[in-house]
């Protein structure tokens, strides 16, 4: 109720100084179940595996996950705009087995334009499912993972250690040439000051959009 109040305080607060102008429409997000059970909740650079079900303002049905399509669920990365801005705001702090409705606005979603069967300036209601939350692969888990002497950054031996396990598990051979040249090519690429390490800054997703 605060939280609510306090928001309100503040959207009203940014309208009066933006000249009056009507606050723009905000994304709005409910929790229709929640799991007893929350190992780790969602954020951003995770890899979110849902299945989804999209509604018109007018209450009819124009996607469903389950439904349609090879009716899988879907992978994305959360925080990266792989999908609706609306749904990277929206499903943040979200357990496996969480359902959420999220209400979003045009600007959120698919904006003047529209898109497909998605006309101009619509708003757009989504049931989310989260059946899976996995360390994205720019996550700092992920970093803390390869980063085997808690330097906060990467030498070329961790990359390089990283990608001999990585080989193993998927059962592959490991490759001393072929680690070699893959660390060759992810410093090229990654350690963007050139000091022959990868920082953490450098390797996370960055933060900027949200
Ligand atoms: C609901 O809205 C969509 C998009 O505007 C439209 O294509 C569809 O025909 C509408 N359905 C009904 C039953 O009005
Ligand atoms: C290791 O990788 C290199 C480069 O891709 C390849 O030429 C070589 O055959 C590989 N060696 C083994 C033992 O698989
Ligand atoms: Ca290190
Ligand atoms: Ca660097």
């Amino acid at each position: 109720m605060l939280v609510v109040v306090l928001s309100w305080l503040c959207s009203s607060a940014l309208a009066s100084v933006s000249g009056g102008k009507l606050p723009e429409a905000e994304l709005e997000s409910q929790v229709l179940h929640r799991p007893f059970i929350c190992r780790r909740k969602s954020k951003y650079g995770d890899m979110l595996l849902v299945h989804h079900d999209g509604f018109f303002e007018n209450g009819t049905m124009f996607h469903s996950s389950r439904n349609h399509g090879n009716k899988q669920p879907m992978w994305f990365t959360l925080g990266i705009r792989e999908v609706l801005k609306g749904w990277d705001l929206g499903l943040q702090d979200m357990c496996a087995g969480e359902k959420r409705k999220l209400v979003i606005p045009p600007a959120l979603a698919y904006g003047k334009e529209g898109k497909g069967k998605i006309p101009p300036e619509s708003t757009l209601t989504f049931i989310v499912e989260v059946m899976e939350i996995r360390n994205g692969p720019r996550s700092h888990e992920s970093f803390q993972e390869m980063d085997l002497n808690d330097d906060w950054r990467l030498s070329k031996d961790e990359v390089k250690a990283y990608l001999k396990k990585d080989f193993e598990l998927h059962g592959y051979p490991p490759n001393d040439t072929l680690h070699e040249t893959m660390a060759e090519e992810i410093f090229a690429k990654e350690d963007k000051n050139k000091d022959g390490y990868i920082s953490s800054r450098e390797f996370t997703y960055k933060h900027d959009e949200l």
